[in-house]
């Protein structure tokens, strides 16, 4: 049997076990159109869709925008390019599946942002860095190496959600990856490339800085150095004589132990402007990753804050960089969080190209064995203020602040895609969210559910719900408030309250038998400055500051009123009691769909579950005891709590 006749290797726009015929007929205006025409078959078939369509590109529409009208017996789907046709063909096929009327369309729609990015932190060895859903989709035995099939359908879900770049190697650059700058690595860029250039994605590589020795046969990696210059150009040129149309390079310089300009006594703009210049005759763009910080602070030293190390280094340098340099800037200033506010420097700097980053992998968030809707969390993300008029949405959502989203995938070469299949969610929702930062979390969740289980209110209301519901179900058992890094330390699933607390990470809670939290307030380590004023001071005062965040800003005794009015102590036993409960009612709600939904589905996130709730009684009680052993205050509900 084919794989992809089965549920689970199934997502939402995969076309099942299908025969190319339909009884409709597709009509195509132009050479153009033939590659969406195919698709498009592909998925009138899958739908059984009755009516005609016809496909053009219409230049007048926005350049990945597309139209989508009825009139005349048949649906007509125009593009702006090829590119928008394809998404014209996806976004027909998607109303439909969820239930609308072919002969009732007429829609239009246009991406807010141009660059809407995935990256792979996929290693040569074909192992995926913070993946949990097998092996590597693009890489085997030291080089590309993929199942040409499989490729294509994970292109096709890419495209279907208008994912439009993807880097095809782990930012943490290896020795095997680094090859891709040489001949050999080429051969297999040109054929991957093929494959997902007729899907409008362009491929990117990650590159790293000290290149220049580790493939160029150079003695140093100095950017200011006039043979690093050379080194850079030459292989920018060779890139694009194999793949004309890369987008370009991405680097993580001087972060984690990477080499980066610092080494040299360099600012970063000199570091990335080097490989920017090599990459500008070919149009390409340089993203340069601004996650860089010292990673062997010393735990006694209090001046140092990790989270105002992005800002202190880029924010002054704002103007230095080369047109063609995008920064791009994790959404938070810790490390992808279940909490965290949003970092800083996103918007801050006014002449310098700006990209979010996200994490579609969940590897602080239950490693897609704890279910996980991360588009709740990116709603709030959106909705934080960047100054009194505006939101991070709209930094977003213009296009102009930041023009690209981009995030670190969550796929593999499991069955499903994403081992816990309600992780494929997370995937869809960084797409639509990429498409348009003003849709709503429960918008694009519903439009996955009904997509994957369709939409019988028995099956697509609980599923919505318990999605809806897992973010914060996942934070109550998680680190309270804000605080965050109460994990086992390096693989960074379940709890170790102290796990980093020693370390020389800069990622700390001080908590001790009194009090927890650090004060980044201007009484503190004067974090809070480094916001927009009017967002400065909502952090800067207890009275203001977003509870669910407050231990981010501030440090407060274990005996603090909250605004329930609950002291903070009673507030952490009570959430991770809730949490372990809300887990059990997932799985009771689960159980309900047993024979409503195909066994595969139901069999696989049943066995999830089991593990979440593990994880939640862990959590529960690890972190329980830990307070009430600091603290000595028992539960005022009298629940158990390990002494
Ligand atoms: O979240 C941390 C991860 C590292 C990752 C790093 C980064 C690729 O633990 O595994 O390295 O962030 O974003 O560069």
């Amino acid at each position: 049997m084919k794989k992809d006749a089965s549920f689970s290797y199934r997502a939402w726009l995969q076309p099942g076990n299908i025969e190319k015929t339909t009884s409709s007929n597709v009509f195509a205006e132009g050479d153009n159109c033939s590659f969406a025409q195919e698709e498009c078959i592909l998925g009138i078939a899958e739908l059984a869709v009755d009516c005609d369509v016809s496909l053009c590109i219409d230049e007048k529409l926005p350049a990945e925008g597309y139209s989508v009208k009825f009139s005349e017996n048949c649906v007509k789907i125009s593009g702006g390019c090829t590119s928008g046709l394809l998404y014209g063909v996806y976004g027909f096929l998607a109303r439909v599946r969820m239930g609308e009327c072919p002969t009732t369309l007429d829609f239009s729609s246009k991406p807010a942002v141009a660059m809407r990015v995935i990256n792979h932190w996929d290693n040569g060895d074909g192992s995926v860095e913070r993946g949990y859903a097998g092996k590597s989709l693009l890489w085997k035995d030291g080089k590309l190496g993929y199942d040409l099939d499989r490729l294509k359908d994970y292109a096709r879900l890419l495209a279907s959600v208008g994912i439009n770049q993807i880097s095809v190697n782990n930012v943490n650059v290896r020795p095997l990856t680094a090859k891709l700058l040489t001949d050999e690595g080429l051969k297999d860029l040109v054929i991957v490339a093929e494959i997902f250039r007729p899907f409008g994605i362009k491929l990117i590589v990650g590159v790293h800085f000290d290149s220049p020795c580790w493939i160029g046969g150079l003695k140093t990696s100095d950017p200011a150095d006039e043979k690093v210059a050379v080194f850079w150009k030459e292989a920018a040129a060779r890139v694009y004589n194999a793949v004309p149309d890369l987008a370009g390079f991405l680097v993580k310089a001087d972060s984690e132990f990477n080499l980066g300009p610092l080494a040299f006594g360099h600012t970063q703009d000199i570091g990335a402007n080097v490989i920017a210049k090599a990459l500008q005759p070919f149009g390409g763009i340089l993203y340069w990753r601004c996650f860089v910080y010292n990673c062997l602070q010393d735990w006694r030293d209090t001046t140092i804050d990790r989270p105002k190390a992005a800002y202190d280094t880029f924010f002054p340098i704002d103007g230095k960089f080369e047109p063609n340099v995008i920064l791009q800037i994790k959404h938070g200033p810790s490390d992808f969080q279940v909490r965290e506010p949003n970092s800083p420097l996103l918007g801050a700097m006014k002449n310098t190209r700006q990209a979010i980053e996200f994490q579609v992998t969940q590897e602080y968030t239950g490693q897609q064995k704890d279910m996980y809707n991360w588009a709740v969390q990116w709603e709030e993300v959106f909705s934080q203020p960047f100054n009194e008029n505006r939101t991070t949405r709209d930094l977003v959502g213009s296009g102009k602040e930041v023009e690209a989203v981009v995030a670190v995938n969550n796929t593999g070469d499991d069955d499903n895609w994403c081992g816990h299949l309600l992780s494929q969610l997370n995937l869809y929702a960084l797409g639509r969210l990429a498409w348009d930062a003003s849709l709503t979390a429960e918008a694009i969740t519903k439009e996955w559910v009904s997509l994957t289980f369709g939409k019988k209110a028995e099956i697509f209301e609980p599923i919505v719900k318990m999605l809806m519901d897992s973010r914060h179900t996942y934070e109550k058992y998680n680190a309270p408030l804000g605080i965050c890094w109460m994990v086992c330390i390096h693989h960074h699933y379940g709890p170790s309250v102290d796990g980093y607390e020693y370390m020389k990470w800069g990622t700390y809670h001080r908590a001790d038998t009194k009090a927890i939290g650090v004060d980044r307030t201007s009484k503190g380590t004067n974090y809070t400055s480094q916001y927009q004023p009017h967002v400065r001071d909502i952090y800067e005062n207890l009275e203001t500051c977003p509870e669910e965040m407050v231990l981010y800003f501030h440090r407060l005794a274990y005996d603090h009123k909250l605004k329930s009015g609950k002291t903070l102590l009673q507030h952490i036993y009570d959430t991770h009691f809730e949490g372990v409960e809300e887990v059990e009612g997932f799985i009771k709600t689960w159980e309900s769909l047993k024979g409503l939904i195909p066994d595969e589905a139901y069999t696989s996130v049943r066995a999830r579950f089991d593990m979440q709730l593990e994880n939640a009684k862990e959590w529960r009680d690890v972190i329980n005891s830990y307070f009430y052993r600091k603290t000595g205050i028992a539960d005022a509900q009298g629940r158990k709590i390990y002494e």
